[in-house]
């Protein structure tokens, strides 16, 4: 096989992924808090569970509150023996109000994906 067909192929493998999610890759499967939540305490970490494992390295948030006002998170982790959940702490307390979390996230098996979700502290 040529450099280029090999190249090709490793593509149409990837095309084959992405049009099936239940192959593989990382996707959010839970939150905490939950996506669409309405909490009454400010939350001090975000978590989030995803449906592979996960490369740290690669993979993470940055939170806006309401006006677009970006929250400062701390390093994320991943679990113990667990790396398919994240761990982010939240160095700002969050007012009440609604927050935007932007995630990506590199799976173990190499693919990217990436998504959105909110919550609101009341
Ligand atoms: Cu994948």
């Amino acid at each position: 096989m040529t450099r280029f067909n090999l190249t090709l192929a490793l593509s149409s493998l990837c095309l084959i992924g992405a049009a099936a999610p239940a192959f593989a890759h990382a996707h959010l499967t839970s939150s905490v808090p939950a996506a669409g939540s309405r909490v009454a305490a400010p939350p001090t970490e975000l978590e989030l569970k995803f449906s592979e494992g996960l490369n740290l390295a690669f993979t993470g948030v940055s939170v806006k509150g309401p006006g677009k006002t970006a929250v400062t998170t701390g390093k994320a982790s991943l679990g113990a023996g667990n790396d398919t959940t994240l761990t982010v702490p939240v160095s700002d307390t969050l007012a009440a109000g609604t927050y935007t979390i932007d995630w990506h996230a590199l799976s173990t098996d190499g693919h990217k994906t990436h998504g959105t979700y909110m919550f609101t502290v009341k």
